[in-house]
């Protein structure tokens, strides 16, 4: 311990002291709290997965889980009454994620509210959204059906807080995706969030409208939650997932009655580890948080293409084609599945620039999706020029960086037959097998994919 002096910026400052006030401590402490959260975010040691998110034991070789092994890339959908002030409130810019504006705003529950009355997306198509995750080579779709805000996308008996009651909109639109999505063969799978819920009384996250002391949380997990999860299962035919978030302080025998709940009704629903307390079907990585190298488990990084996940107006830090792509690769050579967000305007548009990106991801996997679905981690892990994944005694090699003297050298491989995958083109390999002889300049300068065969 040493006592330092240092200059803190006022804006700084006053966020520091109003979150010690919250939570009655001392503004010394909230910034050692804070300085501690920066170094553990850059600290690599930590384990990319957190525990509390992980699977469940046994789950590894469930073939519960083999199409979502299978399907590697999935559609993730963040939308929601946030997508209408799209990251203004009040003529002010709120900063950070489109979605969570009610909670950096502090936008009193009456207020929030009322923008379901202005929800009217008549612009929204199940079959454009649903098409563009099958163009884009996802073969699971994940929707936001409650997000923290409590707004619920499905006709709910148990809150009028549902776009059937409360907006002039009027349509279920997780009915009219889950149809969707079986009509064009793409499991559908929903969000939910099961620990915040800024609307519900009782519900976890709202400071600003709800005191604590009061809320009864453990019944708004068994007289709400609960009943909520059994329409979703119940209303909509067979549901691939339920991916639940942030579990917080939700405790074991919470996540054990939330697991059990969906397994009454669909023992086949996988249930992704952010239920907490380890007692999730797979494991999930942090938002945009990708693994240094291989994990042993059935995982996903959830990821956004910009920066936020609900619609903001002011968000244009589009990640490149080539960025997704290797990213894509990257998880699958790490044995991770990514699920990767868009966030609809209010009119129920998909952003152009997400359609773009996705549409060239969709192009590089009609190329070259042999060597994404289906694959496991590869033999070559933590070299920096190239990818691998394997799959039925094939090693893909994804080439990032492409030699000028077309001359790949393997590290750690014995090749017995190299070929292109794309073109299907054979490639000579050296007497040794360590050396794939290739074109001198790169065949596809995002991501060159040769199928090796090895000895
Ligand atoms: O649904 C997406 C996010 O809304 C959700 N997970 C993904 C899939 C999520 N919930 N919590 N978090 C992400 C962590 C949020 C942290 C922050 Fe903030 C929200 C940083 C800035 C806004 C909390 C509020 C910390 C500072 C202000």
């Amino acid at each position: 311990m040493k006592d330092l002096k240092v200059t803190i910026p006022d804006g700084i400052l006053a966020r520091l002291e109003k979150h010690a006030k919250e939570h009655n401590m001392s503004t010394s402490d909230a910034v050692t709290l804070m300085l501690s959260h920066m170094f553990g975010s850059f600290n690599t040691a930590r384990p990319a997965i957190d525990p509390a998110r992980s699977q469940r034991e046994g789950a590894r070789t469930d073939p519960r889980l083999d199409w979502w092994r299978e399907a590697k890339f999935g559609m993730f959908i963040h939308w929601g009454l946030y997508a209408i002030p799209a990251g203004k409130w009040h003529g002010h810019e709120i900063p950070g994620i489109g979605e969570w504006i009610m909670y950096r705003a502090e936008i009193p529950v009456a207020e929030y509210e009322k923008l379901a009355a202005d929800f009217n997306p008549v612009k929204f198509d199940a079959a454009e959204w649903v098409g563009l995750a099958k163009r884009a080579g996802q073969k699971y779709l994940v929707l936001t059906t409650k997000h923290h805000d409590g707004f619920c996308l499905f006709k709910s008996r148990h809150t009028d807080y549902n776009i059937v009651d409360a907006t002039p909109f009027k349509r279920d639109v997780v009915k009219e995706l889950a149809e969707e999505c079986k009509r064009q063969g793409i499991k559908m799978g929903f969000y939910y969030s099961q620990t915040q819920d800024w609307h519900h009384p009782d519900g976890d996250g709202n400071y600003w409208d709800y005191d604590a002391t009061k809320q009864n949380f453990d019944s708004y997990i068994h007289d709400f939650v609960i009943p909520q999860l059994e329409e979703l299962l119940t209303q909509y035919g067979p549901v691939g997932l339920i991916w639940f978030d942030t579990p917080k302080s939700i405790t074991q025998e919470q996540s054990q009655d939330l697991l059990d709940a969906v397994y009454k009704l669909q023992p086949d629903c996988l249930v992704c580890g952010r239920l907490g307390n380890g007692l999730g079907d797979y494991a999930s990585a942090g938002d945009n948080k990708i693994p240094g190298s291989r994990v042993e488990l059935d995982w996903e990084t959830p990821a956004t293409i910009n920066d936020t996940w609900g619609f903001k107006t002011n968000d244009p830090n589009w990640k490149s084609s080539e960025d997704l792509i290797r990213k894509l690769i990257d998880i699958a050579s790490k044995g991770g599945n990514y699920l990767l967000n868009v966030g609809p305007t209010a009119e129920g548009i998909i952003p152009e620039p997400s359609v773009k990106r996705l549409e060239d991801m969709g192009a590089w996997l009609a190329a070259n999706g042999d060597a994404v679905y289906g694959t496991k981690a590869g033999p070559v892990q933590d070299v920096a020029w190239c990818r691998t994944t394997a799959k039925n005694g094939v090693v893909y090699l994804h080439v990032f960086e492409w030699p000028s003297d077309g001359k790949i050298t393997v590290p750690g491989l014995t090749a017995k037959s190299a070929t292109l995958l794309a073109t299907g083109e054979k490639l000579d390999i050296s007497a040794g097998g360590d050396t794939v002889h290739g074109p001198t300049s790169a065949p596809d300068p995002v991501a060159t994919v040769i199928a090796i065969e090895t000895a």
